[in-house]
């Protein structure tokens, strides 16, 4: 015997006016017990409407673009009375509300034509609350949640997780892929970089493995945060320095044994300072919005001192209150102490700008890394005698060759320009310092 049976929505929870996204069956189709017939879609959800009883389907209610609620007919199925009965013995499904409860079939005469069938309301069973189910068919998904994807530029093949009914992908997953996509996306700084590949470097001969020590492993990671963020020029000169040097020979020949002998670098430190009293720009720092510009009333400048450890910048303060041989003193006994890792964190805090001197080891020039968030660096390198034309003659002068890495959102190329003309100059005749 068949019966008529009314697939009805569930209860879904409360939800009003959901969409019907897609129907899956048309009149004629035989459906099996739980087969979907119908997809429905809150702005929380997408859920499938499963067949509450197999049978061939008579009429469909329902077109994608409807809204249902709970109660709303969405198909008629002509079901045997095993069928019917199999149906009522089916455990309730899980549900968000009380499983539905069934009107028991009633035996119905043979002969009642306009009634054919007997009629049975059925709501479907209530759709599952989505669970944390990998897909097994990754872009298994409704036309409204691809379209929600391709909005947001997701490539919906990329999602492999779809916590809907037998994998499907719903709106939620597409908002959590997005989710992990961006905070791995900050992860690495916002650059969204692959990831180097791990290499066992032992496939091609010997190796040995040395862990990194704190300081390098910190540095390490600072100075990529800042080649990463910071849009990075560096600009190439030379000053003389030859009148400058035989000023510094004359003040150690001066000096007694015991006495700290001047650097060429305590010049620069002022030189660089006297500089950035002239370009504000270059003393400041830019706000972690990148909205303001603060500029700095004190004059602090880092050195970075080679250690056994690695790289560490104490930083000499208020330089421009100091004379050279302050300074110089200052800076031999700072170093000794980076050099014997004994500089307290307070020391190494505060800086304006930072310079960088391979002077003493040798170089032509190099493009140090902008010691954030100061806007600038002063890179040295060794000085070396030159032949420079005077306009009649070559002559010899003892050149310098200076590099200054600048954040290009604070400072423009030709400010980067005018300043180490400035540097240049006070190098060059460093009587200018007084002024
Ligand atoms: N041109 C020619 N000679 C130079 C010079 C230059 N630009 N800079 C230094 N020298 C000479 C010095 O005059 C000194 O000569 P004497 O021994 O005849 O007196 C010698 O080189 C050694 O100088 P120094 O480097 O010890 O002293 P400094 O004041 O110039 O520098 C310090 C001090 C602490 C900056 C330095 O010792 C240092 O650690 N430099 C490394 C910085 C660094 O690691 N930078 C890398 C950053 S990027 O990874």
């Amino acid at each position: 015997m068949a019966f008529l049976i009314e697939i009805k929505v569930p209860d879904v929870g409360n939800a009003a006016d959901i969409d019907v996204v897609d129907v899956l069956v048309k009149p004629g189709d035989e459906v099996k017990l739980e087969q979907t017939l119908a997809v429905l879609e809150t702005d929380k959800a997408s859920m499938d409407l499963p067949a509450s009883a197999a049978g061939k389907v008579q009429e469909v209610f329902i077109k994608p673009g409807d809204k249902v609620s709970e109660g709303t007919l969405i198909a008629t199925v002509s079901a045997s009375t095993e069928t019917v009965a199999a149906a009522a013995e089916q455990p309730a499904p899980p549900a968000v509300a009380p499983a539905p409860v069934e009107k028991a079939p009633e035996p119905v005469k043979e002969s009642a034509a306009a009634t054919p069938e007997p009629v049975v309301s059925k709501p479907a069973p209530a759709p599952e609350i989505p669970t944390n189910n990998v897909s097994v068919h990754p872009a298994h998904a409704t036309p409204a949640v691809r379209l929600f994807a391709r909005e947001l530029g997701v490539d919906i093949q990329k999602i492999t997780v779809g916590t809907g009914r037998k994998g499907r992908i719903l709106k939620d997953d597409v908002k959590n892929f997005v989710k992990k996509v961006m905070a791995e996306g900050v992860a690495q700084s916002g650059s969204g970089i692959p990831a180097m590949p791990s290499i066992d470097f032992s496939q091609f001969g010997d190796i040995e493995e040395q862990k990194l020590g704190k300081i390098k492993r910190l540095t390490g990671q600072n100075l990529s945060r800042v080649w990463l963020n910071l849009p990075m020029v560096t600009y190439h000169e030379e000053a003389d320095i030859t009148e400058m040097e035989a000023f510094r020979n004359a003040l150690n020949a001066e000096k007694s044994k015991d006495d700290v002998k001047l650097t060429g670098l305590v010049f620069i430190i002022k030189a660089l300072v006297a500089a950035m009293q002239q370009f504000p720009q270059f003393n400041a720092s830019l706000s972690a919005d990148g909205e303001k510009l603060i500029l700095k009333k004190y004059f602090n400048i880092g050195i970075a001192v080679d250690t056994p450890n690695g790289l560490v910048v104490p930083v000499l303060r208020d330089v421009h209150r100091k004379g050279i041989n302050e300074l110089s003193a200052e800076l031999a006994e700072t170093s000794n102490r980076a050099r014997q890792g004994k500089l307290m964190p307070a020391e190494m805090q505060g800086g304006c700008i930072t310079i960088s001197s391979l002077g003493g080891i040798g170089g032509t020039a190099f493009t140090p890394i902008v010691n954030a968030p100061e806007v600038a660096i002063l890179g040295v390198t060794r000085a070396k005698m030159q032949p420079l034309w005077d306009g009649k003659e070559f002559v010899p002068r003892l050149m310098l060759p200076l590099d200054l890495t600048y954040d290009h959102r604070v400072i423009d190329g030709v400010e980067g320009a005018r300043f180490m003309a400035a540097i240049k100059q006070y190098l060059g005749d460093i009587r200018r310092l007084l002024l």
